[in-house]
Order: C-alpha cells, then structure tokens, then sequence
C-alpha cells in the first residue's frame, strides 16, 4: 500500500502471546489505521509478521467488535444482551461485587491470561484491583508453568539462549516446537543458519510443517521426552562425549544425574518412545560432536504429565557437554527471566489482606471447571479479561456447566462475544493494541518492545487499565498506585537502575520502539547460573528438601497404553492439539479469512487407525472419551504416527460443527510440577460421525 502525504506511521507491539513478540509499524491515515506491518529495523522483527497480524486491522475493525458495555438479557451461554451506558454498567459491577467482598471476597476470582502480553494492560492495574480486593488469587498455569518449573530447578530462570545467535549454531535440536507456526522469526534464523550449514533435527510425535523441512525427523510417542533426554545422557556418559571440565566447574548432581541415566540405555528408551535406539545414540553423538550445539525447546513437550521433568531433562544436555560455552550452542526455552522485572511494584501484592503471612487462597485456573462446581467457599462472582476459558480451559463440559451457573455473577473485559463473553452478565467493550499504551517483555527474544496507541479507542472501548481504575474508584480503593497513568504503570514493570537496561528512559523506548537487553552473547559460558549454588543443577537441592525427587526422571503420561491400560482398551489413541497457525490460542478463530484458511477443525490420523475404523479422508469424525465429544474433519496421513491422533487447537466451541471444540476431552489432570495442564496427555476413540 502506497504512503500518502499525512499518513503517520506509530510504533506498536505485537501483544500476542507468542515468542515473537514483533515489533510493529502502524500507518494511520485521517485517523484510521490502514495497515500493521513489522518493523523492518527491529533484528528480529525483520519486517515480516504472521498473516494473522498482517490482518490486524481487519480484527479491530471486525463489525462483531463489542462497543459498548452489554447487559445480559437471555439465559447464560445464550449470548443475548443490550446495550448500556459505562457508569451504569460500572455501579452495577461494583456494588455487587462489594456485596460479595462484604461476606468474603475470596468468593471472588479473577480470570486472566495472555490476551494481551502487556504489563498495562496484563497484570498492572487489574493485579492491584484484585490484590487490593483481597479476591482469590489465581494460579496462572495455563501455558508455561510446568516448563517454568522445570528450568527454575536446572537454570535458576527462565534464562537462555539469545535467539538470534541460533544463525551460528551448526546443530539445531526443534524440540516439542512447530516453529513454522509458533516462532516463525526463530524459524527464519534457523533457515539461515541451514544456508551456513546447520543440521536441523526436529523431536515431535507429529511431522509438523516444521518437522517436514528439518533433515532429521524423530517421532517419538508424546509426554517420552524425559526418556529420550535421559537416554542422550546415557550415551553421552557411555561413550564419554562429555565436557568434563565445565560438568566439574559449573553443574551440581552430576553422579545422581550419571545414576539415573544408567537406567535409561537407549534399548530401554526406544521402547518408551516407540523410536529406533540408532536415534538415541544419533542425537548423543551430533550434539557432543557438533559445535556450536543448541536445543529450542518449545512448549509442547511440558503438557503431559512428567512435562517439568522432561524439561529438566533437557536442559541437563547443553551442561553435559559444555555447548553453553559458545553464543551459539546451549538451549532456549524462555527468556522472560532475563528482563529486569519488579513484579511487587506492577501489581502490589502487598495490597493484599493479610500480607505477607496469610493471604487469600489460590484457584489454579486450569481447575477452572471443578472450582466453579465446587470450590470452598463457593466462586460467586468471576472477572474475565485477556483470556476465553470456556473455549481453552481442559474439561469444557465442566467449564460449561461452571460459567452456566445462574447464580454465577460474571464480568468479561473482551474485543468480541467470544464462548465466555456469551455467559457473562456484563460485558465490558476493551480496546485493541492499537488503541491503547502498553510495554512488553517477551519469552521468545531478548527486546522490550513499546507500544503507542495508533488510533482513538473504538466506539465506547476502553483500556482494561482504564477500567479497573475506574472500578477501583468506585469501590473506594484510594491507594495513589490506583489514579497511576498507563505510563506511570509501565514505568513500575521495570528496574530501572538494573544493568540490563540502565541509562534508558521510558520515553526513549517509545520513540525508538524497542530495547535489547544487555546479556551477553553466551550468558553461560563461564557458568553463573541464577540457582543458588550458581551452578546448572543437575540434581537440585531444592527438590530434595521439598521430599521430592531432585534428579530428572521419566514420568510416564497419565493416560497411555503403558499407565492406564483399561482405559487404554477404551480409547486407545493419543490425542495432541498443538497450535493451528491462523489462530493463536482461540483469537482470531472469529476473523472470516483467517478462519476459511483452517476450513474446519481437523483431526489427523495414520492410515492404518483410519482404516481400522472405516475412516477415510475428509470424513466427518467423531472424538470421544469419558469427558466429552467434538466433531472434526478426518485428515488422513502418514505424518499422524501410529497411536496418535492430532487435532489443532482451538476454535470457539459455537464456531465448531456441533458447537464443541477440542477441550470438551482434554482433562484438568495436572502436571508433575508446575501445577500446569496436560493438553497432550489425552486419550480418545474416533469414530465415523453423520454430517
Ligand atoms: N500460530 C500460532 N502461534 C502460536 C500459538 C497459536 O495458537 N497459533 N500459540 C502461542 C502460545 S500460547 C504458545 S504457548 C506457543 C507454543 O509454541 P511452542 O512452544 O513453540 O510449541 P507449539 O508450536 O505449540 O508446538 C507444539 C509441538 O509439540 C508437539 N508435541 C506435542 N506433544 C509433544 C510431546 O509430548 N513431546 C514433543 N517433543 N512434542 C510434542 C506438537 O506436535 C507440536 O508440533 O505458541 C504461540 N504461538
Ligand atoms: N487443547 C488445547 N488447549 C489449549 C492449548 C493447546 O495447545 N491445546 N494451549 C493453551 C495455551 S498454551 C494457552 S496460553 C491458553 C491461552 O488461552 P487464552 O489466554 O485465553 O488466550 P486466547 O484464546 O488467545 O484468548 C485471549 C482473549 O483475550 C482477548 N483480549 C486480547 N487483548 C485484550 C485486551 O487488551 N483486553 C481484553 N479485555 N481482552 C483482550 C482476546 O479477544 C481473546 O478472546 O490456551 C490453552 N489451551
Ligand atoms: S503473533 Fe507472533 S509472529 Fe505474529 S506478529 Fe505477533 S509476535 Fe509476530
Ligand atoms: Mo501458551
């Protein structure tokens, strides 16, 4: 699109949670913005976006936008409102959810996650409301936590390695990650470090559009990963392909490590994995024979049960061979620990009642469905914003069921009427990216990015700040921290005097759009692990003192043919439900041309299970368990393995024939240490369904 005279270009951020986090440009003519494109400066940005956000404009101008505060007037779920004024609206909000306060305001809970990645419009204002409140607190566990916890045992953070360093890497590892869809601009580093000569090995149950492209392919069975990662210690150990001076200097466990992993040779491993034990020792010798040698690990291998472990397990490799010794060579999951944040500023737990000692009890958010049905004291009220729970929430029958209460009073913050919004009895209309202020940090690069609002907020929209000031005043909160301006809120996110970022201003980020941290090109190198022994922790003192067991071990999923055969004999397939690429989570499922790009919910299966049940391509399917059903288009292939089923995620359930989407089978079963869920740990039965 041609550039007029008066068009202005505004720099954003993606707010999208994903590792990207791109850096946007934003051109705005007579008021409108008319085209996102990416930064073309920004190193990793690179002036390429997804084409979900290269079609940004078309959700904010979506003519489904909510743009007004909405009422509820037909039965819960049924999506049927009117409109009302803002104050209106906010009194209503308010003085019931004082009336809830007054008898306990732990009957209240938020229900919040990355709808938008921003520390303003996140966990800012709307944190210190609920902290202030004394609402339940909420665990926020949907994502990342398992893996959060597995490399804060190992790694000390959520620390690693710089992406952009991967273009040096000569071996790259894609772990549990389909980065063509989910961290397309690593995708495009490993690219080029392919043209230099880099191998690239993806490690997936699926043959992911990634996986097709890489030049190593292992299929293992999903939640087997603690095996495999164990079975490349044997090996390593075995043939003695380690780096015995940086095992001495900077880990710690290394002969209970050495222990465990003699329980693992690799005859044993290919059992586990359902892979040949040629891969196991394959992947031993590249990574000890390759510098430099590196591992994206993505979050797909931590939502089975022994997810922690597993990431544990992985994270243990780099160390045992010393590849954190080159800026190309070590591993990444998330970089989020690397930023300097000060979260008791940004969202003042200290407003809490009862701070520090006893304060109000915590609702994990994957158990979102049981806590609705059962909690004690009982959830009266819910505040949603940034998230859809009904529709990515494990278990929606239950999720369902929950948010259908009648006696349930629900607010939802929310862009459009989306599965949870239509059980709400207040909707309250907020503004996009475009039209708002925010900071971000990421977990996918080492930038803070600043994001200028574009345009005016659309109709009556609001900032989710905005509104929880406004509904803070209303409940008389009077802290200073509550008539802070959005910058003001930002200005707390950050530590301003930390090295990392020190010199800078707030206001210089905004005019130049992004930051890179300063972290050395290979923060490891010389060791210095944010644990507290400094070192890699191999085995982990912490674990231990916990009664928990501080080495990396293989935890069998919850349901699998290995663990749960009767349940097995019933429904004998694995189910995964990895990321669609025209959708992220369940936003944009609503925009029609990305939602014709997906056609309809597809669920893939290998030709000898589609054959066993008389499915052929194309067919219209049925997927069941115990929890629940949802109907699918049958994509038969060979790049589903035997056993596994995959069915991309996640549609709005009133989007999806049938109106149920994948999480009607997926379970509330938690993680081995995260309290995180187990999306791919998930057994069904697949049957041929009428149209
Ligand atoms: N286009 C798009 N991008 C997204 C998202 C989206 O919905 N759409 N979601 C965003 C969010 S919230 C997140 S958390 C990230 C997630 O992104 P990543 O962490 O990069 O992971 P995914 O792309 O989800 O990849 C999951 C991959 O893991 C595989 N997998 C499933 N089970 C296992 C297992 O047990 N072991 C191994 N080794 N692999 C397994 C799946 O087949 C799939 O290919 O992506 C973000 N980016
Ligand atoms: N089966 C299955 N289920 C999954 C997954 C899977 O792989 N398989 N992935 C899981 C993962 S990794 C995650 S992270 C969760 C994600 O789950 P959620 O965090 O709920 O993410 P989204 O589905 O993207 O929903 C975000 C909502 O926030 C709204 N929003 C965006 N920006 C703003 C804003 O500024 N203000 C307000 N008020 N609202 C805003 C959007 O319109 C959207 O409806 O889903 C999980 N569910
Ligand atoms: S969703 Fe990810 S890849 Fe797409 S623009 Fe946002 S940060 Fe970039
Ligand atoms: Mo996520």
């Amino acid at each position: 699109m041609d550039i007029k005279a008066g068009d202005i270009v505004v720099k954003g951020a993606c707010p999208h949670d994903c590792p990207d986090t791109c850096a946007l440009h934003v051109t705005v003519r007579d008021g409108r913005a008319i085209r996102v494109a990416g930064d073309p400066d920004h190193p990793t940005t690179r002036g390429v976006l997804c084409t979900k956000v290269s079609r940004y404009t078309e959700r904010t101008y979506h003519p489904d936008r909510v743009l007004t505060p909405l009422r509820r007037i037909g039965p819960k779920g049924s999506g049927r409102f009117e409109p009302v004024g803002w104050d209106e609206a906010l009194d209503a909000i308010a003085a019931r959810l004082q009336a809830i306060a007054a008898r306990d305001p732990q009957r209240i809970l938020p229900y919040s996650y990355c709808g938008t990645m921003g520390w303003v419009q996140g966990e800012g204002m709307a944190s210190r409301f609920f902290h202030r409140l004394g609402a339940s607190r909420l665990d926020r566990t949907i994502c990342a936590s398992a893996g959060m916890a597995g490399l804060e045992y190992t790694m000390g953070a959520a620390v690693g390695m710089d992406v952009e360093r991967f273009v040096d890497s000569g071996l790259i590892l894609i772990w549990g990650t389909n980065a063509i869809t989910s961290n397309l601009h690593f995708w495009s580093i490993a690219q080029e470090a392919k043209r230099r000569g880099a191998r690239l090995v993806a490690i997936d149950p699926y043959r992911s559009d990634t996986a097709m492209k890489c030049d190593r392919h292992v299929a293992l069975l999903p939640g087997t990963d603690a095996a495999l990662a164990l079975g490349i210690a044997n090996v390593l150990i075995g043939e003695d392909l380690l780096d015995h001076d940086y095992i001495a200097r900077h880990t710690l466990g290394f002969d209970a490590l050495r222990a465990r992993a003699a329980e693992y040779p690799p005859e044993r491993v290919a059992r586990i994995c359902g892979i040949a034990a040629d891969d196991v020792t394959w992947l031993a010798r590249a990574l000890a024979g390759t510098r430099p040698a590196a591992i994206r690990v993505g979050y797909g291998l931590q939502r089975t049960r022994g997810g922690a472990n597993a990431v544990r397990a992985v994270m243990s490799l780099p160390a045992l061979t010393g590849a954190w010794r080159d800026a190309g060579g070590g591993a990444l999951l998330s970089t989020s620990g690397h930023f300097p944040q000060d979260l008791a500023a940004l969202t003042r737990p200290d407003l809490m009642p009862g701070w520090p000692g006893a304060l109000p009890r915590v609702v994990n958010m994957v158990e979102i469905g049981d806590a609705l049905l059962g909690a004690d004291p009982p959830i009266e009220a819910v505040v949603v914003y940034n998230s859809n729970p009904v529709a990515v929430a494990p278990d929606s029958e239950k999720v369902i069921r929950g948010f259908a209460r009648e006696d349930l009073f629900t607010v939802v913050l929310e862009h459009f009427l989306t599965d949870t919004a239509d059980h709400a009895d207040y909707v309250l209309p907020a503004t996009t990216q475009l039209e708002h202020f925010d900071l971000h940090k990421t977990y996918g690069h080492r930038y803070l990015v600043a994001n200028n609002p574009a345009i005016a907020p659309l109709g009556q929209a609001r900032a989710n700040s905005d509104i929880f000031r406004a509904l803070a005043q209303r409940m008389g909160f009077d802290d200073p921290c509550f008539a802070e301006t959005d910058e003001q809120v930002a200005a707390a996110a950050l530590r301003w005097d930390d090295p990392r970022i020190a010199g800078v201003t707030l206001g210089q980020i905004r005019e130049h759009g992004w930051l890179k941290l300063k972290v050395p090109d290979a923060p490891f190198a010389q060791g210095g692990f944010p644990t507290p022994s400094g070192k890699c922790e191999l085995a982990s003192p912490r674990l231990a003192q916990q009664g928990l067991d501080p080495v990396p071990d293989f935890l069998p999923p919850h349901e699998s043919a290995a663990s749960a055969p009767e349940l097995a004999a019933r429904y004998p397939l694995a189910l995964i439900s990895p990321p669609a690429r025209n959708f992220l989570n369940s936003t944009f499922v609503n925009v029609d041309s990305l939602r014709a790009s997906e056609k309809a919910p597809g669920c893939e299966l290998h030709p000898e299970d589609a054959a066993a049940r008389g499915i052929a391509d194309g067919d219209q399917v049925r997927v069941f368990n115990d929890r629940g059903a949802f109907l699918a288009r049958a994509r038969v292939s060979e790049r589903a393995r035997r056993g596994v089923a995959v069915a991309w995620g996640v549609w709005w359930h009133k989007l999806a024939p049938g109106g149920r989407s994948v999480n009607a089978v997926t379970s509330q079963a938690l993680t081995d240490m995260g309290r995180a869920p187990t999306f791919y740990d998930c057994l069904v039965e697949i049957a041929g369904a009428q149209e």
